[in-house]
């Protein structure tokens, strides 16, 4: 079939809309109708070129909702007309990870996606008789799309596609690497680096969690308001700390945090969020995507005195599992999706949402199809 795509013809350059040709679901897959997507600041890292996994030609986007039009043979779960979340962290129940408890990293078609192809090493989408490549098993710059069946969370019918899809990352990260990850416990002390669309939904799930000090640490002074309302107790810019920011942080917090995260995907940041964690046990959980290349550095002594530095994908949420979860929790009213979607544009205005997250401007912008 045909659809509509934003392609991301090479790195660095402005998303392109353009017809593109679907082939239907094989075994195992689904056809999925995207009703909205939400442009995560992962999706303009792999644009700006930083990516290792990058290629292109594809189609970006991971954060989008829908529903199923279509599926493949073998597919049992899902049927047509059901109310899907895109998974990019998928979870098929079966491979040594799932069945671990210990991981929300499903490895069952880590390889392949990493790649830009389905399962069977082959891609479904394609322009002139190209193949276009799939981005993190999604792709939801498109108003149809295919997915393996375990990466999608069947969610209720009556959930808003374009508040929802945030729950497909940003919501889920944020609140999950809280509650899933850190595990963070009521009077925790927590110190967030970047409150942006990941950041604020740590500081949601740090006051879900009954945290005491929630430190929101920002160079936009514009973030200030909206982090209070999601429960930032104490907003720290460094570009106004005279001193060292993170002793500045260590008294902030009474000794340190007990959890800090990292919202950016700034070395440099990583490090501070490590060294203002609490000494003897504060753990510092890096969520932020640094470009390739880089590495983290700081004084093994950091770790010897007791600090932990981990790591978390998704917010360590199984999606199949959780996001149904999380959905019913944003209809329940007990946590705010809303006002983070800052901008509602039409899929053909895609580089302006770019644009705005790039400035600043924008929270969450959601694509509507
Ligand atoms: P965003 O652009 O919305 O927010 C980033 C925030 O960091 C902004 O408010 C910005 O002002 C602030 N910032 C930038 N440099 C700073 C500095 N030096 N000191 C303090 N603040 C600074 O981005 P986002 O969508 O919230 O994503 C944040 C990071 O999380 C990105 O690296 C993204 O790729 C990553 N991410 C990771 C996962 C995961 O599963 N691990 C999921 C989603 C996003
Ligand atoms: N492809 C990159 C890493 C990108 C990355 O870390 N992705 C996160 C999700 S960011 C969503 O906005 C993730 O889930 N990582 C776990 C995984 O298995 O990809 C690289 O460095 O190669
Ligand atoms: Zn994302």
């Amino acid at each position: 079939m045909e659809v509509r795509a934003a392609v991301a013809y090479a790195a660095d350059r402005p998303l392109v809309l353009d017809t593109v040709q679907l082939d239907g679901p094989r075994a195992g897959e689904v056809l999925v109708e995207i009703k909205a997507t939400g442009v995560c600041h992962t999706d303009a890292f792999t644009l700006s070129g930083g990516d290792p996994e990058g290629r292109f030609p594809t189609i970006l986007g991971h954060e989008g909702a829908g529903v199923v039009v279509d599926v493949g043979p073998g597919v049992r779960s899902l049927r047509p007309g059901d109310h899907v979340i895109p998974l990019y962290t998928p979870e098929c129940r079966e491979c040594e990870y799932c069945l671990s408890g210990k991981t929300n990293l499903c490895q069952a078609i880590r390889a392949t996606q990493g790649r830009g192809v389905m399962p069977d090493g082959t891609s479904r989408f394609s322009i002139g008789g190209q193949p276009l490549y799939h981005y993190m098993g999604t792709s939801t710059f498109a108003n149809y799309t295919v997915l393996p069946e375990i990466a999608l969370a069947k969610i209720r019918e009556d959930a808003p596609f374009d508040k929802v899809c945030y729950i497909g990352c940003g919501v889920t990260t944020g609140i999950g690497a809280v509650i899933y990850t850190a595990r963070v416990r009521a009077g925790d002390n927590v110190v967030v680096f970047g409150l942006g669309g990941i950041g604020l939904n740590v500081i949601q799930g740090a006051r879900m969690a009954g945290a005491d000090r929630i430190v929101g640490v920002d160079i936009n002074p514009g973030r200030r308001a909206i982090a209070e309302r999601f429960g930032m107790t104490h907003f720290v810019n460094p570009r106004e700390v005279e001193d060292d920011l993170v002793p500045y942080l260590v008294s902030i917090t009474k000794g340190g945090a007990d959890f800090s995260f990292e919202c950016i995907g700034n070395v440099t940041t990583m490090r501070q969020a490590l060294e203002c964690c609490h000494k003897g046990w504060g753990t510092s959980i890096i969520i932020g995507v640094a470009a390739s290349g880089e590495e983290i550095r700081t004084r093994p002594f950091q770790l010897v005195t007791g600090r932990n530095w981990r790591g978390s994908a998704f917010g360590g949420a199984r999606g199949r599992t959780d996001v149904p979860k999380i959905v019913d929790w944003y209809m329940e009213g007990k946590i705010n999706i809303d006002d983070l979607i800052t901008h509602t544009l039409p899929l053909a205005e895609i580089n302006t949402a770019f644009d705005l997250m790039r400035r600043g401007e924008s929270i969450r912008t959601v694509l509507t199809y």
